[in-house]
């Protein structure tokens, strides 16, 4: 949820639509003001409001994105800004238009994973056409609603809030929850060499010490070179194992067999959804041709330690256990695949830690579709390393 603990709903569509009118609607209270001139909003406008059995909430009323001319532009960045503040966003239509301007607002709100409703609103003008509705349905599989802010039927707008917020709710699964009984130990290896972060542990470190907190389990951090000792001094037999990837070969060696072992990038390819895909197409590394083209993608440009992974460590291994040469391309971010998918032989996603499961999944599943083998680096480096059959042996047996 957005700042100060209240749900941020954001009014978004072209001038003279009627946001701010409905904003006054919603909240009861005359404040925005409305004008037929189109261009009245000029600057967003937050107002805060109790919506009775739902939440406190904040609506944020913006100038028309549609805005045009050098001030316009101004404005429509000011709304586009507004829009990676909320948490819920109505896109108010009117007259039956919908074109680019409101397709790539969508794009936006989906790339932010943002939740939102489409309300044709002036319907006491024109109602909404069953083609629209349906193309927006079948597109955006949203609520759409034919709206008059002259009906006054707030509950309306209030239901579809409610509806959609519900659906966004469903709140992330443990990660390894799956696996352990409270009072469990699970151990977590991460070297502390140059490629860690001064002063702090990685994302996934902290995401896997929560899941195992929330799950009521003990996690014990430690590097490679005190596992041997720390498993003899303490007897202590770990439920679980959960080496970073870097170190697995290192770490497959001290750990003894009987405890399960597995990298913090499988866990989160398994969180992540594609866990099947990675399971049949990892193994497809020993199909690959000479001159074959592989796509490697990066999805936090930032990260040097991942990008050292992406860009020399896996090709190199790839290309030293298959003894083959491969021409690699690299695309970071969510930036778009510049080819067809269709001319890779295999794509090799990385652990996903700075994106959600949803586009992660959007990412790859064109590379599915295709029948096109995919993988991650963890699984991948697994692979390569001959400790991919250990490193998913635990997730078989749970039945995953
Ligand atoms: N007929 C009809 N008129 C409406 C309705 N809702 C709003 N209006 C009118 O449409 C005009 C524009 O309304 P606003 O609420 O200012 O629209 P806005 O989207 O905030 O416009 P900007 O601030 O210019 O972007 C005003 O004259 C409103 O009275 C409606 O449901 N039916
Ligand atoms: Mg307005």
């Amino acid at each position: 949820m957005g700042k100060e603990n209240k749900l941020h709903i954001v009014l978004l569509g072209r001038r003279n639509n009627g946001k701010s009118s409905l904003i006054n609607l919603l909240t009861g209270q005359e404040i925005a003001i409305v004008s037929e001139i189109a261009g009245t909003t000029t600057d967003t406008v937050k107002r805060s409001y109790e919506i009775p059995d739902f939440a406190s909430v904040i609506f944020m009323d913006t100038a028309g994105i549609d805005d045009s001319g050098e001030l316009g532009k101004k404005r429509v960045e000011k709304t586009r800004n507004a829009i990676t503040q909320a948490d819920i966003a109505i896109v108010v239509i009117a007259h039956n238009r919908f074109g680019q301007e409101e397709e790539s607002l969508i794009n936006d709100l989906q790339k932010l994973e943002i939740p939102f409703i489409v309300l044709h609103n002036k319907s006491d003008e024109e109602s909404l056409l069953p083609a629209l509705e349906n193309k927006l349905v079948k597109a955006y599989r949203c609520p759409v609603i034919d709206f008059s802010t002259l009906s006054r039927q707030n509950h309306r707008v209030i239901e579809a809030l409610k509806e959609v917020w519900k659906s966004q709710q469903q709140g992330p699964e443990s990660l390894i929850g799956d696996l352990l009984s409270p009072g469990d130990v699970v151990l977590l290896i991460t070297p502390i060499d140059s490629e860690a972060p001064a002063g702090r542990l990685i994302l996934p470190q902290v995401q896997m010490i929560r899941d195992i907190l929330d799950n009521h389990c003990t996690s014990i951090v430690l590097q490679p070179e005190e596992i041997a000792t720390f498993l003899q001094k303490t007897g202590i037999r770990p439920r679980l194992a959960i080496a970073d990837s870097q170190v697995f070969k290192k770490v497959a060696a001290i750990v003894p067999e009987e405890i399960p072992l597995t990298s913090f990038s499988i866990v989160l390819a398994r969180h992540k959804g594609q866990f099947e895909a990675y399971l049949q197409g990892t193994g497809q590394i020993e199909n690959l041709k000479e001159g074959d083209r592989i796509l490697m993608l990066e999805s936090c440009s930032h990260h040097v330690s991942c990008e050292d992974i992406g860009r020399h460590k896996i090709p190199h291994w790839l290309q030293t256990y298959t003894g083959k040469t491969f021409t690699f391309d690299f695309i970071a971010g969510l930036d778009n695949i510049a080819r067809p998918v269709t001319d890779y032989a295999m794509v090799i996603q990385c652990g996903g830690c700075m994106i959600t499961g949803k586009q992660l999944k959007n990412r790859l599943q064109p590379a599915i579709d295709a029948g096109i083998p995919v993988s991650n680096y963890g699984m991948t480096i697994a692979y390569l390393h001959g400790i991919f059959n250990r490193a998913i042996e635990v997730f078989k047996k749970s039945g995953n």
